[in-house]
């Protein structure tokens, strides 16, 4: 089965995927893999080409169960229209809430393995953005990277290794890699790291993941923001996510960029992004130590010292704040969505009996 959809394997097709396909398979459906969702709909990339499908029968109006860019679906052989009637578990998930009032979360690729925050050397660094990115990256289940982009617009060698050295401080574990997509500096190191398993995109609005990704493609491929316009304010270039197979290997996921990226149930990517912090709390006097003013506190006792920068502690603290509140909203609709789940699951086999019937659903 594996082999027979062989023509799959630029775009991560696997002996797993087959094996999680095989009773779809088994209801004649098509595998396919999602490069791009607008509006109810979707491109389907199948062994027989890119198909247009319908989503809107897998989806009952939950963002979090919503077909989403990179996911593996099973998709009608034909019909007009056709329809994706599911997705196969995801591995990996890049969420992010949708806004700071609603605790629904945001799907914004699935099965990522390299999840690249895009960060533009043009503009002032916000380090506490690149946490935040980096908080929801962690989470994803994806190994995060965040590549500094337009290194050629910081000349001096001093000045970028220095400001290569702020975003690691802030970024514990994470490769921080310097590109310039317009001299190639850096893209080799790129190139490598994209070169296995799909690599999603992230990062505001004008930071050049469009860019990067032509780079590697060798053409234009992504439509790219106007040169004067560089600022970020402007509309978004790039409108709906894409997802490539590189000429290279590996398969690349551009997104558009994001103003605002509110944490999802990241508790466990928080405390990745400021490991330091955590390992300082280890050593504070009591177990539960909030670090405000508790006495025997090593993590106040570090920023005293000079060891820690109040930003990292102020940066910490607030993403916790905000995670702990989207949490608590989310846990009280958990039971009400699984009981959802069993609704959908229903409709689900009932349209599929419907359809093999030789109706519509
Ligand atoms: N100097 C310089 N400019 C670059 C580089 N990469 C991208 N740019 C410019 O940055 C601007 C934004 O690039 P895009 O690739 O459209 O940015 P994006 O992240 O895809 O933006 P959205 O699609 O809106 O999220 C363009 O004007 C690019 O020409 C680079 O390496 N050096
Ligand atoms: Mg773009
Ligand atoms: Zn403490």
């Amino acid at each position: 089965m594996f082999t027979a959809f062989s023509a799959l394997a630029p775009y991560g097709w696997d002996q797993a995927w087959a094996e999680a396909f095989a009773p779809y398979a088994a209801d004649g459906l098509l595998p396919g893999r999602v490069a791009r969702v607008d509006r109810g709909q979707c491109d389907v990339v199948t062994a027989d080409g890119v198909v247009r499908a319908d989503t809107e029968f897998v989806v009952p109006r939950d963002p979090m169960k919503v077909v989403c860019t990179g996911d593996w679906v099973a998709v009608d052989p034909g019909g007009d229209p056709r329809y994706v009637r599911a997705y196969l578990p995801r591995r990996t998930a890049f969420v992010r809430s949708t806004s700071s009032q609603r605790s629904e979360g945001q799907i914004l690729a699935a099965n990522i393995d390299h999840a690249v925050i895009a960060v533009s050397l043009a503009v002032e660094l916000d380090l506490g953005r690149v946490e935040r990115f980096l908080a929801l990256a962690w989470e994803s289940g994806a190994q995060p990277v965040v590549v500094l982009t337009k290194a050629d617009l910081v000349p001096d060698p001093v000045t970028l290794s220095h400001l290569v050295q702020d975003v690691e401080t802030s970024a514990p574990g994470v490769p921080v890699l310097p590109v310039s997509a317009l001299y190639g500096d850096g893209l080799d190191v790129f190139v490598a790291l994209t070169g296995s398993g799909t690599t999603v995109l992230l990062g505001q609005s004008g930071a050049g993941k469009s860019t990067l990704a032509n780079a590697l493609v060798g053409a234009d491929v992504m439509d790219v923001r106007a040169a004067r316009d560089v600022d970020g304010k402007g509309r978004h270039t790039t409108t709906t996510r894409n997802l490539l197979a590189l000429p290279t290997g590996g398969v690349l996921i551009d997104t558009p960029g994001l103003r605002g990226v509110g944490l999802f149930d990241a508790e466990t990517g928080v405390g990745q992004v400021f490991s330091e912090i955590e390992e300082l709390a280890e050593e504070c006097r009591f177990h539960d130590c909030a670090h405000e003013q508790e006495p025997g506190c090593a993590v106040l006792a570090a920023v005293e010292g000079g060891e820690l920068p109040r930003r990292r502690l102020e940066s910490y603290r607030k993403l916790v704040r905000e995670n702990r509140w989207i949490v608590a909203k989310t846990d009280a609709r958990l039971r009400a969505e699984i009981k959802k789940d069993w609704k959908r699951m229903g409709a689900l086999g009932k349209a599929m009996m419907e359809a093999k019937r030789g109706r519509r659903p």
